[in-house]
């Protein structure tokens, strides 16, 4: 029961992260009064839940922000090439406060439910302490990593030691030093822990399952010259980030590897492993996720620096991918991310073929050894995409649940709206573009401002995508997914295709089509009058 029914407004957005503020001030712009939640004390979203150590970006700095506030970026102190997580935070803040956005926000709250009626066209929203109250439009800025997975292992609350998840990372530091550590799980996130923390613990042993392909962030600080010059370079690096394939503040390559030599390959490849971070992929060959030659090419090179950089042969071998093409998963980011098996507080320590059997009171066992640590640390992902909104309880016409239709059917027009659940725009919903997320973000939420505008003018109450128009943005997602080598990955469990987590469906829970071509979907469907929803009024009674 509400212990407290809030005044209606037009529109509640769940979430004050990069998406919720950018809807902030585009519902300002629209003239809609607003009630936004947020569960965490803070604004920043995924930046403020993930504050593990060695967090940071893996998108350059200065397109890791927003580009509607061209003043705040001109004057921003972009400290290095990728943004440590406090320092997005700092400038979420900044963001918050420059606008004015608190007034909006209610801190501290989470939704547990929401409820479409169709007799009038209005969200009902509820929150755990027990707020209700009602609007015409919910938009949700939850983004793709809210959920946490833990794998369920036995024994796991019996462990008498510390354990941390690193996406639920408490406000104060956690002192590693002289203590033994194990971190579960090598993907982006673990890969950051474990270069942060093997520089102090007493040992860190890592456990992985499936090696990845880290490039070299080759992260450093940025001097006052580098500032500088980005400061004049406001229009250009915006334009390439909006026309990147993945929103990176890169140009295409406008190289195909197919067309060039082995001795070519190899000498691009170098290039773009000195260059750093994802330049690898998308400064070396246009084609290196569709062409065979080209992918086993870049995936042997990644293969041999392990081999070079790790003295340990055994621990390189261990370290190097080979059962999925390099981008099959997310690449991660490293820094100095391989040296650190140099090291002689570390080891590596394969659990693929010797799982982990169960938590003990003293460490953890796999199948053929025990292990005794002082803290274990989760990196073991998330229930991705899908898992955030369909976690809130969300009930659309006939009272179907999201998490129930999307467990059949991970579909949303656009990335933002799925058949059934009319006036709800899940921001970076399913088959949104796979990309740096603050542009994509923001071309969604110019996207809604362009429904919402349309819909207002034609006095519409009911916007609903229609089935024929998901399934064909669906139908689309998988055909590009599968033009690419990366359906190679998903033994591996990729979580971008929903692998990740067991008795999840996989699907094409992202359009691989690039922001650029996404963003031309996005202006034909304005363009067009929004020809894929359907806008309604109440049904007059008779
Ligand atoms: P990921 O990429 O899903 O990584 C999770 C890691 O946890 C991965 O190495 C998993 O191995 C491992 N894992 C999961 N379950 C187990 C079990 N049962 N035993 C051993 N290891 C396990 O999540 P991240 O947080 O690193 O990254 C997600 C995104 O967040 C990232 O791409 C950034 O955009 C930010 P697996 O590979 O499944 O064999």
């Amino acid at each position: 029961m509400p212990t407290q029914t809030l005044p209606e407004v037009d529109a509640v957005v769940v979430g004050a992260g990069f998406a919720g503020l950018r809807t902030i001030h585009l519902l300002r712009q629209l003239g809609l009064s607003m009630q936004v939640f947020e569960a965490g004390d803070d604004v920043g979203g995924t930046w403020y839940w993930n504050r593990y150590p060695g967090a940071r970006t893996d998108t350059e700095s200065w397109a890791y922000c927003f580009s509607f506030d061209r003043e705040l970026w001109q004057r921003w102190d972009f400290r290095e090439r990728y943004t440590a997580q406090p320092d997005v935070l700092e400038y979420l803040r900044a963001v918050a406060d420059k606008h004015d956005m608190r007034q909006h926000i209610r801190f501290s709250t989470r939704v547990d439910g929401a409820y479409f009626d169709e007799a009038t066209n209005r969200w009902t929203v509820t929150t755990e302490d027990g707020l209700q109250i009602t609007s015409r439009w919910l938009i949700t800025g939850l983004g793709w990593l809210g959920i946490a997975y833990k794998p369920p292992f036995p024994g796991a609350d019996s462990f008498e030691g510390e354990s941390y998840v690193t996406s639920q990372w408490p406000k104060e530091p956690v002192d590693f030093a002289g203590r033994r550590v194990a971190v579960i799980g090598t993907g982006a996130t673990g890969i950051q822990v474990i270069q942060s923390v093997g520089q102090v613990a007493e040992h860190l042993t890592v456990f992985q399952r499936t090696p990845n392909y880290a490039l070299p962030g080759r992260n450093h600080a940025l001097g006052p010259e580098q500032q500088q010059a980005l400061r004049r370079d406001f229009e250009n690096v915006w334009e390439k980030t909006f026309n990147h394939v993945f929103a990176f503040p890169m140009e295409p390559a406008n190289r195909l590897g197919a067309q060039v030599d082995d001795a070519e390959l190899e000498r691009v490849l170098e290039a773009g492993w000195e260059a750093g971070g994802f330049h690898y992929i998308f400064e070396t060959f246009d084609d290196m996720l569709v062409d065979q030659r080209v992918n086993d090419a870049a995936s042997e090179f990644v293969r041999r620096k392990i081999r070079a950089i790790v003295r340990d042969p055994a621990t390189a071998e261990l370290l190097c991918p080979k059962t999925h093409p390099i981008g099959g998963k997310r690449p991660p980011l490293g820094n100095f991310y391989y040296e650190t098996y140099n090291r002689p507080n570390v080891t590596l320590v394969s659990v693929r073929d010797d799982p982990i059997q169960e938590i003990t009171p003293t460490g953890l066992r796999t199948r053929t050894a025990e292990y005794e640590f002082d803290v274990i640390i989760y990196a073991t992902g998330f229930d991705a995409i899908t898992g955030p909104l369909a976690s809130m309880n969300v009930h659309g016409v006939g009272d179907r649940t999201i998490a129930e239709q999307w467990a059949q059917d991970p579909k949303a027009l656009l990335g933002i709206a799925s058949p059934g659940f009319p006036n709800l725009f899940a921001i970076l919903g399913p088959q949104a573009p796979f990309a740096s997320h603050p542009p994509v973000i923001e071309t969604q939420v110019e996207l809604i401002g362009k429904l919402l505008a349309h819909a207002i003018e034609q006095g519409a109450e009911r916007v609903e995508a229609t089935e024929e128009a998901a399934r064909a943005w669906s139908e689309q997602c998988d055909t590009i997914l599968n033009a690419t080598l990366l359906p190679q990955g998903m033994g591996d469990r990729p979580w971008f295709l929903g692998a990740n987590v067991p008795g999840k469906k996989p699907s094409t829970l992202c359009y691989l089509g690039g922001l650029g071509s996404y963003r031309a979907a996005v202006d034909k469907e304005a363009d067009g009058g929004f020809p894929g929803f359907t806008l309604s009024r109440s049904p007059v009674p008779a």
